[in-house]
């Protein structure tokens, strides 16, 4: 009898140590858990993904995978640390291990893939190469832009893209080649360039920002894919699947329909095993990436699912208000799909 209940405490101690703290479960997140505190890189400011709000707290879908993540290893929002990063410092930061994670509105390349040391986990959110001009210059092509000065950022792939058309359709054009958005932004307000070349979506954020918005025209036509994804380094297997299937997680509560509001009375009442093996009713998926069970669940729970994150920042009630388009469900037509969490 003694020996019974003895054996029991200390199973359930060795359990509950398991879940909680596992030993060994990769370089970056034992660092993460040891620190107590996750480091996200993200944008040095831009509406919808990355920008602080009139208290000084980064606001933006970015932030909220940053957030979501320190959910997932810490059941908290709050234990992450944000480093505000430009295209041409980001993937130095993450190789010099200043960051943890990078999710900053960065294109997944073969190139970057395959020669920074690093990798790319999920494409969370699908974009393209556009140009913003002023309403009033009567421009309805890019390919009008002849001789127009175009501001651009550094270390950033719409360096190329816009080499590249131009160069295609035999057109000159002067790049101004800036480190930060604002400055560039600033610089198009300005007059001194005639357009502003980066990531459709990016144009909808800094448009947001402008003085007068209404003065500004997002030319319709798109010169590239820009399928932005979290990078981590490469050689720590763990963290790679961590952040591959908690982006995929969040997704997956859409496809399921777990919401914030309902995600309690789903894990409590719900049939579907797929719904069951998300919210942790049965522990395998948390026991695969050394987390507790509860991870996905305390993640919409906190966050919310996709659609919630996308609404909250580009949904119509905000100032950046930009449709999903092909960042819908592809169950509505989009291209986010969740690799089937099982
Ligand atoms: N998706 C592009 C980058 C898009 C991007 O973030 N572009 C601008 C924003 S418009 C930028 O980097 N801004 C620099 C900054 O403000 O930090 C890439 O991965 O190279």
């Amino acid at each position: 009898m003694f020996w019974g209940r003895g054996l029991a405490a200390a199973a359930i101690a060795a359990c509950a140590a398991f879940f909680t703290a596992p030993a060994v479960a990769g370089p970056t997140l034992d660092a993460v858990r040891a620190r107590g505190q996750l480091v996200c890189g993200i944008h040095t400011g831009v509406a919808g993904f990355a920008l602080p709000d009139s208290r000084g707290t980064w606001q933006g879908m970015d932030v909220d995978l940053c957030r979501g993540l320190a959910v997932a290893i810490f059941n908290d929002a709050s234990k992450v640390r944000f480093v505000g990063l430009s295209s041409s410092t980001r993937f130095t930061a993450l190789g010099s291990g200043e960051i943890d994670v990078l999710f900053r509105t960065s294109t997944q390349t073969m190139l970057r893939d395959t020669t920074l040391g690093l990798r790319h986990a999920v494409t969370y959110f699908y974009d393209g190469h556009g140009f913003m001009v002023r309403a009033n210059l009567g421009v309805q092509k890019v390919a009008e832009l002849n001789g127009a000065t175009i501001c651009l950022i550094q270390g950033t792939t719409n360096e190329q893209v816009t080499a590249d058309y131009f160069r295609s359709i035999n057109v000159p054009f002067r790049p101004v080649v800036f480190e930060r958005t604002d400055q560039a932004s600033e610089a198009l307000q300005a007059g001194r360039c005639d357009a502003f070349g980066t990531d459709a979506s990016q144009l909808a954020g800094v448009r947001s920002s402008m003085t007068n918005p209404n003065e500004w025209t997002i030319l319709p036509e798109r010169f590239s894919k820009e399928p932005y994804g979290a990078y981590l380094r490469r050689g720590d297997d763990e963290w790679f699947d961590l952040i591959r299937w908690y982006t995929y997680a969040v997704i997956e509560a859409e496809e399921q329909g777990v919401t914030r509001t309902n995600a309690e009375e789903m894990r409590r009442t719900s049939v579907n095993p797929n719904t069951r093996r998300l919210l942790g009713v049965t522990p395998e998926l948390g026991q695969s990436l050394k987390l507790d069970p509860l991870w996905a669940y305390n993640v919409v729970r906190a966050m919310g699912n996709y659609g919630e994150i996308y609404d909250r920042h580009f949904g119509p009630q905000t100032r950046v208000n930009l449709p999903r388009g092909p960042n819908e469900l592809w169950t509505r037509g989009g291209l986010i799909y969740a690799l089937p969490l099982r």
